[in-house]
């Protein structure tokens, strides 16, 4: 495993056993909270507690100075081909997931596989501080200031084997209220996938939030993946489910069209798409275009992942 040389946004080190301790904790705080009328104002409804608490989330370490795109164009100017492929389908359909009750289920090649309730993973990671505010490029389009926790906290709690050398995410699979599902757009569920090095980064979040807000629909509610030196589609949404594994996962995109979309998808300027330059990006709400930098700009917080690697092989 790297060593990490910057400053990390989590204020501690977090054992399982403190992370189990405070999840136990949490657990005990609600139900005290729940049969009481203690504290009305602050705590609404256990359940949701976190979901007010957003707008008091830090700002972490490796968030840029750019301006934000407005909230109007986060939420109206999407994929998720779970809901259509132009990008008003989500905006215009997303309203149809169904986020609660929701759980995240981690399996295969780790100590304890298991499944949790989304409020408990983000209330445990709310107890610990260490759900912040991330300001970051995302999809080489816009720049959302995300609110999350590293991937690395629930990989970590779930302590992966020695053989845990990837690992592969899955969207939620629903038909009947994710429309697109009954289309043949991509083969469902959406997938995708990480080298474990790069998922126990601290730059990868795992977002519950943008701006103040929980995550709106669109955006991949109520939990997706933010890794903010790849190509958009890497950051995959509404996730259900996290399994560790041996071998390198296939992602939808990579199964759809490998020439076009490899594993890595780091995002760089020396190698173009088969079918257009990557050398340069435009934002959302910006008229003009810009050089595009490689990693995203987090090239001295992720180059040595791909040290020895020719990029242009594994692109
Ligand atoms: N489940 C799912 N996740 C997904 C996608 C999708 O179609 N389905 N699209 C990806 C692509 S191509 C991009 S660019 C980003 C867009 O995220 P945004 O709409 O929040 O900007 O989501 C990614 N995650
Ligand atoms: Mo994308």
């Amino acid at each position: 495993m790297p060593r990490y040389a910057y400053p990390r946004p989590s204020r501690r080190e977090i054992t399982p056993e403190s992370l189990y301790r405070n999840r136990r904790r949490f657990l005990q705080q609600s139900a005290l909270l729940g049969c009481g009328a203690a504290l009305p104002g602050l705590w609404p409804g256990a359940a949701y507690a976190w979901k007010e608490a957003l707008a008091e989330a830090p700002a972490s370490a490796f968030s840029t100075d750019e301006s934000l795109t407005s909230l109007d164009d986060i939420t109206s100017y999407n994929n998720f081909y779970e809901f259509g492929t132009r990008k008003r389908d989500p905006s215009d359909w997303a309203h149809y997931l169904q986020t609660d009750p929701w759980s995240v289920r981690i399996e295969g090649e780790v100590g304890k596989p298991g499944e949790f309730p989304l409020d408990e993973i983000v209330r445990a990671a709310w107890l610990e501080e260490r759900i912040y505010r991330l300001r970051c490029v995302e999809g080489w389009s816009m720049v959302i200031p995300w609110i999350g926790f590293e991937l690395r906290e629930l990989l970590e709690y779930h302590q992966p084997t020695a053989d845990a050398d990837y690992v592969a995410l899955e969207t939620l699979y629903d038909p009947d209220n994710l429309r697109g599902q009954r289309r043949g757009i991509i083969d469902w569920p959406y997938r995708e996938g990480l080298r474990l090095d790069e998922a126990m980064h601290p730059l990868t979040l795992l977002a519950v939030g943008l701006y103040d807000k929980p995550m709106p629909n669109q955006n991949g509610a109520p939990i997706r993946l933010v890794v903010p030196w790849k190509y958009g589609f890497k950051s995959i949404k509404s996730i259900v489910k996290i399994r560790l594994q041996k071998e390198r996962p296939v992602s939808s995109w990579e199964a759809d069209a490998p020439e076009e979309y490899g594993f890595y998808a780091n995002v760089n300027p020396n190698v173009d798409h088969p079918r257009w330059s990557q050398a340069r990006e435009r934002r959302i709400g910006e008229s003009g275009r810009r050089e595009t930098l490689l990693f995203n700009g987090y090239e001295e917080e992720v180059a040595h992942l791909y040290e020895g690697m020719d990029l242009e092989e594994h692109f």
